[in-house]
C-alpha cells in the first residue's frame, strides 16, 4: 500500500517504505507528530496535552516527532525525510498509530498512511477527541451528540479518499459510530445525521421545557464551566455534597448533571456541571453539545473554573473565554453574571502561577479539595444573585397577602391587581432571595388581562 511518491522520487519496491514492520503494529502505541517554530514552548505543551488525550483514550505515547517548519506540507504534512523518520519509528517501536496535533486533510491522511508500514493508522487531534467522547458518553443525549459530530467530521473526509467510512469514522477505530453504521456511504451518513438530529431535537425540547420550568420556579440557576480537569465536578461535589465522577484525566465529565444546592441566604439553588473545554475543541463537537453547553448562557450566575496551579493558566483562560463568548454570541446573551474561580489553591504551584496572572472582575481563589475559601465563593455567588433581579408575576392567595409587604420592601413592585377571590396578582423585579421564598406563587397570568372576576 506504499503508493505515495514524492516529487522526484521513482517507485522503488526496495525502498524503506516497503520494509516489513519488525513487530505487528500495536494500535495502543502512538507516535505524536507536530510541526513547530523552532524551540516553541507552545508545541511542547500542546503535545503534552495531546499525550494526556491519548492516555484518556488508553493509548500510550512511545515517541514524539516534531518538524521545525512554518506550515505543514499540503500533500503529506511532513517533508519526505521526516515522514521516513516516522515510518522508521513506527516500525521499530511497533506503534500502530500516528497522532497528528493539527487537523489533517483527507489527502494528507491518505498520503501519510500510504508510506507508513501496513496497519499503522493516522489520526488527528480532532479524531482523537471525538473518539474519547464516543467512548465516554453515557446518556442518550450525549451519545447522539457525539455520533452527529463524528459523522459530520467524517463526511468531507470521505471525499476522494477512496476508502470507506469505517476507515475514517471512528478515530482510534475501536469505537466509531458502530460497526454496522461504518459501512454507510456519504448519502446515507447524511440521512443518519438528519435522523439523529431529529432525535436530538426531541431531547432538546425536553431540556428547554425543564429549563423553562426551572426559570418559572424562580430557583436560581448556577452553571459551572471551564477547561477540562480544572476541578468543576469536584467543586460541585464540595458545594452540594454529591458524588459526581471526578478524575485526574481529561473529559471525565461528558454527561452534565444538575444538583441542588443550599445557599446560606438565598435558600435553594440548582447547579449544573458542563463538559470541559480543550484547546482546539472540534467545532462540530461544540455545535453538537450546544444544547448542554447552552446552560452556560441561561444561568443566573456562571462559575468559570480554572486550575490555578497550571503553568498554562493564561492560555487556558483565553481558550475558555473563546468558547464561552462564542456561546454567548450564538444565544445573543451578553450579560450573564460570572465569577472566575481559581481552583486548586492548595497546590504549591498555585501561588506562583497566580502571581503572574492579572485577574479582572469578580473572582475567588479556592480549593475544592480542602474546602479553602469556599465560604467566600458562596458569599460572592449570593452577591451576584442579589444583583440580578428578575421580573416575575406572583399570584398570592388571601392567606399570603403578608408577602406583599415584603415585596414592597425588598423588590421593585411594578403593578398590583386585587382579585375577586381575595388574592392578589403582583408583578415585581425580585432578587434570588425573594424568588427562592415565593417561587411557588409565580404565575403565568398576565396582570393586564381583562379579568371578569376583578
Ligand atoms: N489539589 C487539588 N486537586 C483538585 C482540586 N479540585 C479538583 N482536583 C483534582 O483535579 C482532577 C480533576 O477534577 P475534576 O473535578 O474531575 O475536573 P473537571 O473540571 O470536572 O474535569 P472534566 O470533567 O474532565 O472536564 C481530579 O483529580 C481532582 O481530584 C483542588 O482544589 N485541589
Ligand atoms: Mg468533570
Amino acid at each position: 500500500m506504499n503508493d505515495y511518491i514524492f516529487p522526484g522520487q521513482s517507485p522503488d519496491p526496495e525502498s524503506f517504505f516497503s520494509q516489513p514492520p519488525e513487530t505487528e503494529p500495536d494500535e495502543k502505541l502512538a507516535v505524536l507528530c507536530a510541526i513547530s517554530e523552532p524551540q516553541s514552548a507552545d508545541t511542547a505543551s500542546s503535545l503534552d496535552e495531546l499525550e494526556r488525550l491519548c492516555e484518556t483514550a488508553s493509548v500510550k505515547c512511545v515517541s514524539r516527532l516534531v518538524q521545525p517548519r512554518e506550515r505543514p506540507d499540503n500533500a503529506a504534512f511532513f517533508g519526505k525525510g521526516k515522514l521516513f523518520e516516522l515510518s522508521e519509528l513506527c516500525r521499530t517501536l511497533g506503534a500502530g498509530l500516528a497522532v497528528f496535533d493539527s487537523e489533517l486533510s483527507p489527502v494528507q491522511i491518505r498520503n501519510i498512511e500510504s508510506v507508513l508500514p501496513d496497519g499503522v493508522r493516522v489520526i488527528d487531534r480532532t479524531m482523537l477527541i471525538l473518539d474519547i467522547f464516543a467512548a465516554g458518553a453515557r446518556t442518550a443525549e450525549g451519545m447522539l451528540q457525539v455520533e452527529i459530530a463524528q459523522l459530520k467530521y467524517s463526511i468531507p473526509r470521505l471525499i476522494g479518499s477512496g476508502k470507506d467510512l469505517s476507515r475514517q469514522g471512528g478515530g482510534i477505530g475501536t469505537r466509531g459510530p458502530g460497526e454496522s453504521k461504518l459501512e454507510l456511504d456519504r448519502r446515507r451518513a447524511r440521512e443518519r445525521i438528519n435522523s439523529l438530529e431529529k432525535q436530538l431535537d426531541q431531547l432538546k425540547r425536553v431540556r428547554a421545557t425543564q429549563r423553562r420550568a426551572r426559570e418559572r420556579s424562580g430557583i436560581p440557576r448556577i452553571a459551572v464551566a471551564g477547561y477540562t480537569n480544572a476541578g468543576k465536578s469536584t467543586l460541585i461535589n464540595r458545594l452540594t455534597g454529591s458524588d459526581i465522577y471526578c478524575a485526574d484525566k481529561l473529559f471525565a465529565t461528558l454527561d452534565p448533571t444538575t444538583r441542588r444546592l443550599e445557599l446560606p441566604d438565598s435558600g435553594e439553588a440548582v447547579i449544573t456541571d458542563t463538559v470541559g473545554f480543550v484547546n482546539r475543541l472540534p467545532h462540530h463537537l461544540v455545535e453538537a453539545f450546544r444544547s448542554t453547553l447552552d446552560e452556560v448562557c441561561f444561568a443566573d450566575v456562571l462559575l468559570v473554573v480554572f486550575d490555578s496551579s497550571d503553568p498554562e493558566l493564561a492560555g487556558r483562560f483565553d481558550v475558555t473565554y473563546e468558547v464561552i463568548n462564542s456561546l454567548f454570541e450564538k444565544n445573543e446573551v451578553y450579560d450573564v453574571p460570572r465569577i472566575n474561580v481559581f481552583n486548586k489553591c492548595d497546590k504549591p504551584e498555585s501561588k506562583k502561577v497566580l502571581s503572574n496572572f492579572f485577574i479582572e472582575g469578580d473572582c475567588a481563589v479556592v480549593s475544592a479539595v480542602t474546602g479553602e475559601d469556599i465560604g467566600e465563593l458562596l458569599a460572592l455567588v449570593e452577591k451576584k444573585l442579589s444583583e440580578k433581579k428578575k421580573c416575575v408575576t406572583f399570584r398570592f392567595p388571601p392567606s399570603k397577602l403578608s408577602a406583599l409587604d415584603q415585596l414592597y420592601r425588598q423588590s421593585n413592585v411594578e403593578s398590583v391587581k386585587y382579585l375577586f377571590d381575595g388574592g392578589v396578582l403582583v408583578t415585581a423585579f425580585c432578587d434570588a432571595k425573594i424568588l427562592g421564598m415565593y417561587g411557588v406563587y409565580i404565575s403565568d397570568d398576565i396582570p393586564d388581562d381583562p379579568d371578569p372576576n376583578s
